[in-house]
């Protein structure tokens, strides 16, 4: 199917919600202001205005214009925005904007799935797929996976879990943050009394009516995985976790995970991969406990011998140079990851050999720095200062708080000084660039529910707007939303573009976005040149700038969700 042209009446394409910001961007070198029309489905004017000059923007190289349409109330479908002779895409006005993706950008994780079958009814027909990585050949894992040479001469059963990305790799540390995302969201949730759209029968997943929150379930399904990546009793290095689990070699693309023929193989545990384990199984000994509590302990047993371990095995570091046949995920400094597992076992177990790890943590006192997988102390800080009950001192407590909205109101600084109004700099466009946008956006999520503040939450609604196509390309990075959006990220299964048989990603899948260092072949041939919020092209070869990652999609899960709870104005 051919995407519409370009406009350069850029707004958010999906649409606006009735009570949130309202805003689009218009590209024109017009060095005065513009008049602007918004038009309802019929083409009557209803609301107009002037452009506000922004000027040049150097994140994309373009002059634009910025227009607020805000104080318009009203609703409905096929809204258009046009200065002069140029309209934007046809866009909704409605409340129930964003229940659609909040429900899909979570199905991304049951299609990602490792070792289950998709179910035709739940995915769609173009979806279903034998289960992948159970053994059964030419499969060569993961339910009997030896270690790299030399690291291990036992096999483990590491089946489940989520594949990471367009690779069939299963990595603790990425899968971590992931899950913590996701679970986040929940425990999120369920304190602004909006638990039951994430609750039992929302989501298109097998454990659907089981009585436990869908969400839970999907996260449990790699929970469950993490906790099989941890070295058993009795064996060197009890405890830690493994590094991660993928193929020898870089598998070809296309390769559907049932016909993966490589030797899957574990790799050496790691600090890194104990403490994101001892995080995230303490986040679930919390949340799970009301659902299962005989999981919950499950948890909080295995965090509690992660964080031991971890605490015996402080510096063993995974490479750099550890990137045959899956990524590298490495790590040169672990003590955010300290911060992030102490805060969580804090906030689970209340016990003061945790209060003193986080108190004595040089983390505890600095600003609140932007998290990703290789940066979590962030992840912490907003455990200890969202969770109700958390055994700190007051003040330490109001401190914390203050640290996440002093860095919300970062985010909102930079928003107002770019074209795009996007909470990231322009020399922020690197590898996984809209996680870095959906992340910061949930920092001003947070800060919005520390404070009831509106600024907060019209930040991480216009980060959406970003997502949704007000950017440099005036394109969606989410399958299925908007008139024009990426469909052909780096995936091994859905490969469409290179074998017609094959499905497009879901709707709901993210694309990573623009990555001005040109980190694959494909970006180097096809985007030289580019200004930074434009290093991105819609093409399956170009794993820098267009693969999905479940972190990725986790982060834009969680703010879907945000943004999909009605919180008035
Ligand atoms: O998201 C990761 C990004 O921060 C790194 O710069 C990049 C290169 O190391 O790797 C990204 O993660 C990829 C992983 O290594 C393998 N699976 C796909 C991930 C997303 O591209």
């Amino acid at each position: 199917t051919a995407l519409p042209a370009d406009s350069p009446v850029r707004v958010n394409q999906l649409g606006y919600l009735p009570d949130g910001p309202k805003r689009a961007v218009v590209v024109s070198a017009a060095s005065g202001p513009l008049t602007w029309q918004l038009r309802d489905a019929s083409g009557a004017v209803v609301a107009s205005g002037a452009t506000v000059v922004h000027g040049a923007d150097q994140a994309s190289g373009q002059s634009t214009h910025l227009v607020d349409f805000g104080a318009y109330t009203g609703g409905g479908t096929g809204f258009t925005l046009v200065v002069g002779d140029r309209s934007s895409h046809p866009f909704d006005i409605s409340a129930s904007l964003y229940d659609g993706l909040r429900a899909d950008s979570m199905s991304f994780f049951h299609q990602q799935r490792s070792g289950i079958a998709i179910d035709a009814a739940l995915a769609g027909s173009a979806y279903a797929r034998p289960a992948g990585h159970l053994g059964v050949a030419p499969n060569k894992g993961d339910t009997s996976v030896p270690c790299q040479a030399g690291v291990c001469d036992y096999q483990r059963d590491v089946r489940g879990g989520w594949y990471d990305a367009g690779d069939q790799g299963k990595y603790v540390v990425n899968g971590s943050i992931a899950t913590w995302e996701l679970v986040n969201s929940f425990e999120r949730a369920k304190r602004s009394g909006g638990e039951a759209a994430l609750g039992d029968g929302t989501l298109r997943v097998p454990e659907r009516g089981n009585g436990i929150p869908d969400v839970l379930d999907e996260a449990r399904w790699e929970l469950e995985f993490l906790l099989r990546m941890q070295v058993p009793a009795g064996k060197p290095m009890a405890g830690m976790a493994f590094h991660k689990v993928h193929d020898a070699q870089w598998t070809a693309l296309p390769t559907r995970p049932e016909l993966d023929d490589v030797q899957r193989e574990l790799h050496a545990p790691s600090t890194a991969a104990t403490l994101n384990l001892a995080a995230t199984a303490a986040q679930c000994a919390r949340v799970y406990a009301p659902y299962d509590a005989a999981f919950a302990a499950r948890c909080l047993d295995a965090a509690r011998r992660a964080w031991a371990a971890a605490k015996a095995h402080p510096d063993v570091l995974a490479p750099a140079t550890d990137n045959t046949g899956g990524g590298a995920y490495e790590d040169a400094d672990v003590s955010d990851e300290f911060y992030w597992a102490a805060a969580e076992l804090l906030a689970t177990t209340g016990e003061s050999q945790f209060r003193d790890s986080v108190t004595s943590s040089p983390h505890h006192t600095k600003p609140a720095d932007d998290f990703w997988w290789g940066g979590t102390a962030t992840l912490g800080r907003i455990t200890l200062a969202t969770v109700p009950g958390v055994a700190l001192p007051a003040d330490d407590t109001a401190r914390l708080r203050g640290v996440l909205t002093t860095a919300a109101d970062a985010h909102l600084s930079t928003m107002s000084g770019q074209g795009y109004r996007v909470p990231l700099p322009a020399t922020g466009y690197v590898w996984g660039s809209n996680s870095a946008v959906t992340n910061n956006a949930m920092m001003l999520a947070v800060a919005y529910e520390l404070t009831g503040q509106q600024r907060y939450r019209a930040g991480a609604l216009e980060s959406l707007d970003y997502l949704l196509g007000r950017n440099a390309l005036d394109l969606s990075y989410v399958t299925g939303y908007g008139e024009r959006f990426s469909e052909n990220q780096h995936h091994r299964f859905w490969a469409h573009q290179n074998d017609a048989s094959l499905p497009h990603p879901p709707n709901g899948s993210f694309a990573g976005g623009p990555d001005a260092g040109l980190d694959d072949p494909v970006a180097k041939a096809k985007l030289q040149g580019c200004a930074p919020a434009a290093c991105y092209v819609d093409d399956i070869g170009s794993y820098s700038t267009n693969e999905v990652a479940i972190n990725w999609n986790a982060s834009l899960a969680w703010l879907a969700a945000f943004a999909a709870e009605r919180h008035g104005a």
